[in-house]
C-alpha cells in the first residue's frame, strides 16, 4: 500500500506502532524528534562525479578516487549542482547540512590556483546555504591537480610542493571560517589527502614524517584561523587507486596524530580491510579522542563508495553510538559517489537510509538490554535484541517522515523521474 504522507493509515499503523515500542520501554514519540534533530551533512561531490566546477587546465584526472559509470545528469556548473540539491532537499526528512569541497569554487572564469582561494569564491554557495537554512562544511581538495600528480602532496619530498598544499589547507580553513562566521555556528573540516604508493616503498617513515609537519604548520601551529569555528578533522584510510600498498595517513597515522594534536579523527566506513567494519571501533576512539567524524559509505570488496542502504553495517553504527550515548560527540556526513545511476536518486536513497538508521538506534530497547546483560542474562539480551528487529519499525519512520512533511517510502521516486525527463535527460 502507498500511504499519503498524513494520510489516516499512518496514524493508526504509528499508533499501534508506539504501544508496541512502549512495552519495550521505547518513546518513539521523543526517538523521532531527536532523529530529525541530528545533522547530517550532504556531500556535494555525487551531484558531479567528484569533478568540482573551478577552473583548470585540460586533461587532469580525479587522482586517488573516481567515479565509475556513466549515467546522464551529470551536475556540470554549481547552479546545476544546487538545482540538483535543491531537489534533494524537498525529499529527505530531517537536519541536513551541505559538504563542499575546495575544487568547488566559483571563480568567474580565472583560473585561481589552489593556494590562492578565497571566501569570495564560495560566496554563492554561502548565499544559497543561508536561503535554504543549511549550514556548510568544508574539505580542502588534495587531489586532481598537477602537483598531487606524484601521488603526495603535503607529504612530497619536495618541500616546494609541500609548501603549495600546505598554504592550500590553510587557505581552506579561511574559507570555512568564513563561512562559519556567516551561518553562525562552525564548520567542520575534512582533512584527506591521497598521499601513497602504489608498490612497496623502501622508505615510509619520511612521508610520516612529513606529513605530521606539514599538518602542524598547516592546523597546529597556524595561528590566523579561529579553531571554534573552524573544527579540525584527518580522515585515514587503507589503500587507494595507486597507492595500494602504502597509505601515509593510515589508521594508526592518523588516530594518533588527532590524539596528540587535540584535533578531530575522521573514520570512512570504506577505509578499513575489506572484511571490517567499524562500529567496534566507536568505542575504542572515543575513549580517548573527543570527537569522531563518520563518512557514512557503503564499500563492496573495496572503498567502492557505493549508495549507502539500510544494512546491518549502518545499523550496527548508529547503535554502538545510541548505546554509548554518544550523539553529541559524533558528526555525521555522507561519503559515496555512484555515477551509473540516476545520481538525485542516490542522493536520496543513501540520505534516507541514514536518517533510517539513526531513527531505528534511537529506538533501541537499550535501557532494557544493558540491565539484562548487567544481570548476567545474556539469552534474555539476545532474545530481545533479535525481537526488537521486528518491531513495526516502518509505522514510525513513515510517522517520522509525516512530521518532518516529507514524502513516505514508495512515493518519492515519481518526482525523481519527472526531475529526471525535464531537467537532467536534457543535460548533454
Ligand atoms: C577518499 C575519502 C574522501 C573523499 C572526499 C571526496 O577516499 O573518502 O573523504 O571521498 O573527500
Ligand atoms: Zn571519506
Amino acid at each position: 500500500m502507498t500511504a499519503r504522507p498524513g494520510s489516516k493509515i499512518v496514524d493508526k499503523l504509528y499508533a499501534s506502532a508506539r504501544d508496541a515500542y512502549a512495552s519495550n520501554g521505547v518513546n518513539s514519540d521523543k526517538a523521532i524528534s531527536a532523529a530529525l534533530k541530528i545533522p547530517l551533512s550532504l556531500h556535494c561531490w555525487q551531484a558531479d562525479d567528484v569533478v568540482g566546477f573551478e577552473k583548470k587546465p585540460a586533461g587532469l584526472d580525479g587522482g586517488g578516487i573516481m567515479a565509475t559509470g556513466n549515467y546522464p545528469g551529470r551536475a556540470r556548473t554549481p547552479d546545476e549542482a544546487r538545482a540538483d540539491y535543491e531537489q534533494v532537499l524537498q525529499l529527505v526528512p530531517g537536519t541536513l547540512r551541505l559538504n563542499i569541497h575546495a575544487m568547488y569554487a566559483e571563480t568567474g572564469g580565472q583560473v585561481v590556483d589552489r593556494d590562492a582561494l578565497e571566501p569570495k569564491h564560495f560566496n554563492n554557495w554561502m548565499d544559497w546555504a543561508q536561503r535554504r537554512r543549511i549550514h556548510l562544511d568544508f574539505n580542502p581538495s588534495f587531489f586532481a591537480h598537477p602537483k598531487a600528480d606524484g601521488g603526495y602532496t603535503l607529504s612530497h619530498a619536495d618541500p616546494a610542493i609541500r609548501r603549495f598544499w600546505i598554504r592550500h589547507a590553510i587557505a581552506s580553513r579561511k574559507i570555512a571560517e568564513a563561512m562559519a562566521r556567516h551561518q553562525g555556528g562552525p564548520c567542520f573540516v575534512n582533512h584527506w589527502v591521497p598521499d601513497g604508493g602504489k608498490d612497496f616503498p623502501a622508505d615510509r617513515w619520511t612521508h610520516r614524517k612529513l606529513l605530521a609537519d606539514s599538518l602542524d604548520q598547516a592546523i597546529v601551529r597556524e595561528k590566523s584561523v579561529n579553531k571554534k569555528q573552524c573544527i579540525d578533522f584527518v580522515e585515514s584510510k587503507l589503500f587507494g587507486l595507486g597507492s595500494e600498498e602504502y597509505v601515509v595517513g593510515s589508521s594508526e597515522f592518523y588516530s594518533s596524530y588527532a590524539l596528540s594534536r587535540g584535533i578531530g579523527l575522521t573514520m570512512d566506513m570504506g577505509h578499513y580491510h575489506p572484511t571490517e567494519t567499524i562500529h567496534d571501533k566507536i568505542s575504542s576512539f572515543l575513549q580517548f579522542h573527543g570527537q569522531l567524524l563518520l563518512h557514512v559509505s557503503r564499500p563492496i570488496r573495496w572503498d567502492s563508495d557505493h549508495v549507502v542502504i539500510f544494512n546491518d553495517d549502518l545499523r550496527n553504527v548508529f547503535l554502538e553510538i545510541q548505546r554509548g550515548g554518544a550523539w553529541d560527540r559524533v558528526i555525521l556526513a555522507t561519503d559515496y559517489f555512484d555515477a551509473s545511476i540516476n545520481r538525485i536518486a542516490a542522493y536520496v536513497i543513501g540520505l534516507r537510509a541514514t536518517r533510517k538508521a539513526i531513527l531505528y538506534a534511537l529506538l533501541d530497547p537499550t535501557a532494557e538490554l544493558q540491565r539484562l546483560e548487567a544481570a548476567g542474562d545474556n539469552a534474555g539480551r539476545l532474545a530481545l535484541m533479535d525481537e526488537a528487529k521486528t518491531l513495526p519499525f516502518g509505522a514510525v519512520w513513515d510517522a517520522l517522515c509525516v512530521k518532518a512533511g516529507m514524502p513516505l517510502d514508495r512515493t518519492w521516486m515519481a518526482q525523481v523521474r519527472k526531475y529526471e525527463s525535464d531537467v537532467l535527460a536534457k543535460r548533454r
